[in-house]
């Protein structure tokens, strides 16, 4: 789809919603994806969005998205949506259509059986970090208020709750003291396991913007991999994996024998240094490049540059998915506070969200082990404030379970119901098999999500669908604090319904049912919920008690705190040096080095390690419709480095198994420098509905940090083995029929190697790719054919060569090529896929779809991956222009990549340097 002509800009109040003429409006919100939390303007005609682009006024992104944000407007086709609520009586019979009176009848009354039966921790909620504050809010008071069980946790337990726990252990609350503004202001950007190019794409614009304006800026990244990020950096530090510690307390060593520490700020403002100095008196430069794998040199350059400051940390994933976690982020915390680059323009230990939503989930304790308002389960007047606030008589002291304890607890059955919502654990829960079977086995799943197409969604026996993107309003908290409102474009499709509502519904007749009064669930609107949480934060270091939905419509998005009687909230904390802990001062903790649950053996060589795609998100429920997000990355690949595929036998391209103790991954080789001998990775988005087998957590361990309970999804040990499937086939179909994919899903558990995506830009294009150890029974191949009209009668060319194994189908429509299904040799592939880009049917296809050869024409040239999605440039074009001598700003005249959404700079710059003329 072409967005739409814009209509001319307004001058009216910039944070209100502007409507130009009756049939299109323009709807300011936020992007749904990743926690810098950029600010959208939503165009839409009637039920339609049919444009988006960056809000020039909000302080995250100042007009600019990346390239998921940008196409955010081409996602919204309803085909992959869960649209009507669905029941299912027994587990062997297939779910139907209900209406909701229905579905939450039935809901209620299995939950009130559970719950009189066996007690209130006999349910379960597993919620999300992208619900929007006003969701969480309800959820929680739902579970702890209202029903009595802690047993709340979110998918926030993969990814912040080990950050949570640094910053409460050593500053004493959970609040990250850093803005976006300091990348501006810093001279030291030390970035720690967190690929900001790929997973936070406008702050790397930032970043870039700031090493322009300031080329003294030092940029050091600390990742295993040699991600974009780390191509970017003045200095990489490829440790190994899980060495994070190590490589802390050695530059922590370093500063404290080069006197680069801030002694006084040591003696006012922080307590437990003597004790820490003990711990890093061992961590030589020597002992550190031994655990880590790198220089000494490197180890003392980067804490000069650390120690001179001031210095602004970013960290992520890298650092949190470890079974020291909590070690990990205080080892870092540990190093601001010693130089006392915390508070200050430039500084700080700034945490990066990776859900849009993760903070708002943080302030209103919608975790197992947190309440409303940044406080603690287990603090007894914490519980009793919250008690007072919610009008009841006390909140459960008994701790609930967290993600990885909830499944293991269902399976158990000790929980018996699960009521999931906005997130896809089938999918990104770790060590996947038990968690399959504990869904399997549960007495009730209970699924709320907007989309169809997860893994997910095959456990539930009651689906009761949401309102998403565009349709919800609420709010956010990004990764700076910043307080935004997501507002509504268009009507809920379907009969969807906003996630509170479902709660405040669901939870009404839950009190009549239980025989309470109804009284604690009386929401209006949104608004409603929001006053009662701000009432929470009184007082409490997220204090907004000042704040309302007024000031956010008037003023716009809004940092907290930002309390009462305050006319704007706090860009920076800690200025003062004064922390939220019982002295004041803030708390070194001392870390020790510990390695990975899983560590390499003779069985088990290899380092596996995941991560992210830059233009997929999670499981794909929503990138994954879109066909020009897989222009970037194309099919599910594990990266290797040269020397191991050598030592193995194998080439680019060829199919491995990949095992370990839990599981195993059927997966294509891709030769990679990004990754160290020893190293593998594989990205997390790839599962179930995209390849056959479950995807890379089928491997990962459900060790988990036993301070944050975050389990260690970056890292397990595994082997892997080459396998021989010479039978193959490649299909490709123009995306003309919406329910294809769909249709052809169940397909890919049927052969040893499957991936199922698609490609090109429009609708697309569907391939399925698949691989056999022996030709499949003609059954299946009939089957295929009929779902994609590749049948006798249609309009195609058809050559069948038995002896040679070859078969090859061309569909013809309008004289397009339309589909192409190939088995046998599959060489031509990547230049058919190139033909049905174009479209055009030529003679040349038709003398190749007639000829007994495998191999395309001579002198077909692929493009290769595309780089620049927003203006559809190739990997192989930008190389040749590289080689013709190009640097960036000759690409980005000549092919004009990179100059729009700037998610490909990055690449773009590698590019230059691997292939341009002065680098041969
Ligand atoms: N495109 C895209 N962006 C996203 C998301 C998405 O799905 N897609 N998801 C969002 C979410 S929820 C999150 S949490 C963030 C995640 O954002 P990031 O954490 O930046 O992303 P990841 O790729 O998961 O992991 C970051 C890096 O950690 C490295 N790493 C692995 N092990 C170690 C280690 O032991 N030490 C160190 N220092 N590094 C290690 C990996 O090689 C990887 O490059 O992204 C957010 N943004
Ligand atoms: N191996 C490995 N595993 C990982 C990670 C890793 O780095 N490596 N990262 C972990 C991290 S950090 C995270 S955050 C998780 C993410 O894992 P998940 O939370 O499972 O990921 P999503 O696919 O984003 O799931 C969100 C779900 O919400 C649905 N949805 C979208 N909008 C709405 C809405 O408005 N309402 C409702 N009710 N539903 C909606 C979507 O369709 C989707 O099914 O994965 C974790 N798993
Ligand atoms: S950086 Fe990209 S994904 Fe993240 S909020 Fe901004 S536009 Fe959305
Ligand atoms: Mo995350």
């Amino acid at each position: 789809m072409q967005p739409s002509p814009r209509p001319p800009t307004s001058s009216a109040v910039s944070t209100a919603p502007v409507t130009f003429y009756p049939t299109r409006k323009e709807t300011r919100s936020t992007c749904c994806y990743c926690g810098v939390g950029c600010g959208v303007i939503i165009t839409s005609e009637g039920k339609q969005i049919v444009d988006v682009k960056g809000d020039p006024e909000h302080p995250a992104n100042a007009g600019r998205l990346c390239s998921k944000g940008a196409t955010l407007h081409l996602t919204t086709k309803l085909d992959a949506r869960a649209l009507y609520p669905e029941r299912r009586l027994s587990r062997d019979l297939p779910r139907d259509r209900v209406d909701w009176d229905t579905a939450l009848d039935h809901v209620v009354d299995r939950f009130a059986d559970i719950i009189q039966t066996h007690g209130p921790d006999a349910v379960a909620f597993y919620i999300s970090g992208q619900l929007l504050t006003e969701d969480y809010y309800v959820f929680n008071k739902l579970a702890k208020g209202l029903i009595g069980t802690n047993n709340v946790d979110t998918n926030s337990r993969l990814c912040m709750s080990s950050a949570v726990a640094g910053y409460k252990a050593t500053l004493g609350a959970d609040a990250p003291p850093a803005c976006y503004e300091d990348i501006e202001q810093t001279n030291c950007l030390f970035i720690a396991g967190s690929n900001t190019a790929f997973a936070h794409p406008v702050l790397f614009r930032r970043i870039e913007d700031a090493k322009a304006k300031n080329p003294a800026l030092k940029v050091v990244v600390v990742d295993p991999r040699r991600t974009d990020t780390a191509q970017f950096a003045d200095l990489h530090l490829a440790i190994l994996p899980g060495t994070d510690v190590a490589l802390f307390n050695g530059l922590l060593h370093v500063m404290l024998w080069e006197g680069l520490l801030d002694m006084a700020y040591i003696r006012h403002h922080t307590e437990g240094f003597e004790a820490l100095k003990e711990t890093v008196r061992e961590y030589t430069p020597k002992m550190v490049a031994d655990i880590c794998g790198i220089g000494e040199k490197d180890i003392i350059q980067a804490a000069k540059w650390f120690g001179a400051g001031p210095t602004l940390s970013l960290y992520c994933m890298g650092l949190n998915q470890s079974i020291h976690g909590t070690e990990k982020n205080a080892a870092l915390i540990n190093l601001h506070l010693a130089t006392g680059q915390i508070g200050i323009p430039g500084a700080g230990p700034f945490s990066l969200t990776g859900q849009p939503n993760a903070m708002g989930g943080r302030e209103v304790g919608g975790m197992a082990n947190l309440l409303s308002g940044h406080r603690d389960l287990a603090n007894a007047a914490h519980r009793a404030e919250v008690a007072q606030l919610w009008g009841i008589p006390e909140v459960p002291a008994q701790p609930g379970k967290t993600a990885v304890e909830m499944f293991e607890a269902l399976k158990t059955g000790e929980i018996k119901a699960i009521w999931i919502a906005c997130t896809n654990p089938a999918h990104s829960m770790p060590d996947l098999n038990p968690v399959l079977s504990a869904l399997q086995h549960a007495e009730l799943v209970v699924l709320q999500d907007a989309f169809n197409n997860t893994e997910s969604n095959a456990y539930a026996d009651v689906v009761l669908p949401a309102t998403t993107w565009g349709e919800k309003e609420g709010t956010v908290t990004n990764s700076e604090r910043r307080i935004t409102r997501v507002r509504q474009a268009v009507p809920n499709p379907g009969e969807t319904r906003h996630d509170w509502e479902t709660v405040v519904d669901f939870a009404q007749r839950l009190e009549r049912k239980l025989g309470k009064a109804n009284l604690l669930f009386q929401y209006p609107d949104t608004e409603s919920i929001f006053n009662e949480h701000r009432e929470t934060t009184r007082e409490r270091d997220l204090d907004i008690s000042g704040l309302s939905y007024h000031i956010l419509e008037t003023q716009g998005p809004q940092q907290w705190p930002f309390k009462a009687g305050a006319t704007q909230g706090q860009a920076r904390l800690y200025g003062d040096g004064v922390f939220q802990t019982a002295s004041g001062k803030a708390q070194f903790m001392r870390a020790v080095y510990k390695g990975t649950a899983d560590k390499p053996d003779a069985r088990h060589p290899f380092h596996l390690l995941t991560g992210r795609l830059r233009d997929q998100w999670h499981g794909m429920s929503r990138t994954g419709t879109l066909a020009q997000l897989y222009q970037h990355a194309e099919e599910p690949v594990v990266s290797m480095h040269a020397d191991d595929m050598q030592r193995r036998q194998i080439k680019n391209g060829d199919i491995v198994n990949i095992r370990n103790k839990r599981g195993n991954l059927v997966i294509k080789v891709q030769q990679s420098n990004e990754v160290k001998p020893a190293e593998l990775f594989i990205p997390m988005h790839w599962g179930s509905q995209h390849m056959q087998g479950l995807g890379v957590n089928a491997l990962m361990p459900s060790a988990f940090d036993k301070n944050s309970k975050q389990p260690e999804l970056k890292h397990t040990a595994v082997n892997v083995e080459k396998l021989q499937l010479p039978w193959q086939m490649t299909v490709m179909r123009k995306c003309n029929q919406p329910h294809l994919m769909a249709d052809i899903r169940p397909m890919l558990a049927k052969f040893d190697y499957a991936t199922l995506g698609l490609y090109g830009r429009g609708d697309g294009m569907l391939i399925l790719r698949v691989a056999h150890k022996t030709a499949p029974d003609a059954s299946l191949i009939a089957t295929l054919d009929g779902l994609l009209g590749m049948v006798e009668g249609a309009p195609m060319l058809q050559l069948d060569d038995v002896k040679r194994g070859i078969s090859k189908r061309i569909l013809v429509e309008a004289a397009q090529v339309t589909g192409v299904r190939l088995i046998g040799e599959t060489l031509a592939a990547e230049w058919l896929k190139q033909v049905m880009v174009e479209g055009a049917f030529t003679d040349a296809v038709r003398k190749w779809a007639l000829a007994p050869l495998a191999a395309p024409p001579t002198g077909q040239k692929t493009r290769g991956k595309i780089v620049c999605n927003c203006l559809d440039v190739s990997e192989n074009e930008i190389i040749d222009t590289c080689q013709m001598g190009a640097d960036l700003a000759t690409l980005q005249a000549k092919l004009k990549c990179g100059t729009s959404c700037g998610s490909c700079k990055p690449e773009l710059l590698r590019l230059v340097n691997q292939y341009g003329k002065n680098h041969g």
